[in-house]
């Protein structure tokens, strides 16, 4: 067999494909995708006769995963799970859920010798990934992600670890940037006097949603934890969202956590790095639809004082996601996968310009929630 083509840069996964028996020639291997945290190659092999057969690669982040082992427990215990409830509503478990190849050896993953973790998925084909989506498409997403909270709703959440500690705990989110801010690694504070106040500014605002829960209104349920549009595969025949993908961090956490992290993404009609901030403003006609389709998915599952939270997650959401963005800039750009060196902080004020739209139009958020509840 002749060499598959793999970028120069990227020749060590020659040691991960050698891991895998493939059904097919495998002809290539490239980087896919636009996530932020994992190594992601989309693998071709070319049989005899036929189209290509696709796989997704991916090399999980050590600087996000500490303990990768664990996650793909919960990787497994979660999937398998999903499996029997498509299967049991009649759906199809290869396109509806995720599921793993094995290696040679009988494993569901390969360790390489630098001690990364890489696993190896079916492509699930026929379906599209966005960046950003038409109000159909984002409705669609909403049902997809509210009715994914539906179906984990008798998962034993006690069995799942929690692959990223302290993930959506938005006050240690703000430690962990005074922390970054005091170190000032690369001096890079002086120059963003204005986003550092902007922060400070919020620091009461980063308590609301675990205040809440610490007074027991808000339950924890099996949550996906990072909602944005690209982390679901929308069919290209139905138009529905098909399949959630990026399980890494489900976990227990906040159903407000994953409707707003939603929000902040894809209620807006700019890149998550967009320079001109003229260009970044929060939609709320996005917003609307967003909750109709959530709503629709959870099926009646949430409780009353989860709806009332629905907005603040949004808000919340943003506003943690900036403090991270700057958190990572002040730290040297370790956590988020960049491109050019001020990308991170770019990120950061698309997230706070949000974040100030969202706080001109929060009543109106609330009546969007009240109109559907
Ligand atoms: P990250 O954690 O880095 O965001 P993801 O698991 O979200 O990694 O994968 C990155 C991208 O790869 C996704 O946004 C999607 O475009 C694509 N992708 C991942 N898994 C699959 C799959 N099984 N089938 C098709 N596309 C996939
Ligand atoms: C990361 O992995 P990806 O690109 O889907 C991050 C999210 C952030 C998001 C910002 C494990 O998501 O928490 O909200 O970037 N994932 C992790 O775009 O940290
Ligand atoms: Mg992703």
């Amino acid at each position: 067999m002749t060499s598959p083509f793999v970028p120069e840069n990227d020749k060590n996964i020659l040691e991960v494909l050698a891991a895998y028996e493939l059904p097919a020639s495998l002809v290539g291997a490239v980087r896919y995708g636009q996530g932020h945290i994992n190594d992601t190659f989309c693998l071709l092999c070319q049989p005899q006769e036929g189209d290509c057969i696709r796989y997704i690669l991916q090399g999980l982040s050590s600087a996000a995963f500490p303990e990768p082992e664990k996650l793909m427990e919960n990787f497994i215990g979660i999937t398998s799970y999903l499996r029997d409830k498509v299967t049991a509503a009649g759906g199809d478990p290869m396109r509806e859920t995720l599921s793993l190849v094995k290696t040679k050896d009988g494993k569901d993953y390969y360790t390489d010798t630098s001690g990364k973790l890489w696993r190896l998925t079916p492509f699930i084909e026929n379906t599209d990934c966005f960046q950003s989506a038409t109000p159909e498409l984002f409705e669609a997403s909403a049902r997809a992600f509210g009715n994914f909270q539906y179906m984990l709703q008798g998962y034993p959440a006690e069995t799942l670890h929690e692959t990223i500690a302290n993930f959506h705990n938005t006050e240690d989110r703000y430690a962990k940037f005074e922390a970054a801010l005091k170190a000032d690694k690369l001096g890079r504070a002086k120059d963003i006097a204005d986003e550092i106040k902007f922060v400070t500014d919020r620091k009461a605002d980063c308590s609301v949603a675990l205040e809440a829960l610490r007074q027991g209104k808000l339950p924890l349920r099996v949550t996906h934890n990072d909602t944005k549009l690209n982390n679901i595969l929308i069919d290209r025949d139905t138009h529905e969202g098909i399949c959630v993908i990026d399980l890494d961090t489900t976990m227990p956490g906040l159903s407000m956590n994953d409707f707003g992290d939603s929000i902040r993404f894809g209620a807006n009609h700019s890149k998550e790095d967009e320079k001109d901030l003229s260009k970044v403003n929060f939609d709320i006609e996005l917003y609307e639809v967003y909750v109709r389709g959530f709503l629709e998915g959870a099926k009646g599952s949430l409780t009353e004082a989860e709806l009332e939270y629905l907005p603040w997650g949004a808000r919340l959401m943003t506003l943690e996601c900036g403090i991270r963005f700057l958190t990572d800039y002040l730290d040297g750009d370790h956590y988020f996968r960049i491109h050019y060196p001020e990308q991170n902080l770019d990120r950061c004020r698309t997230q706070f310009k949000l974040v100030r739209d969202m706080e001109e139009q929060f009543e109106a958020m609330n009546a969007v929630v009240k109109k559907y509840a």
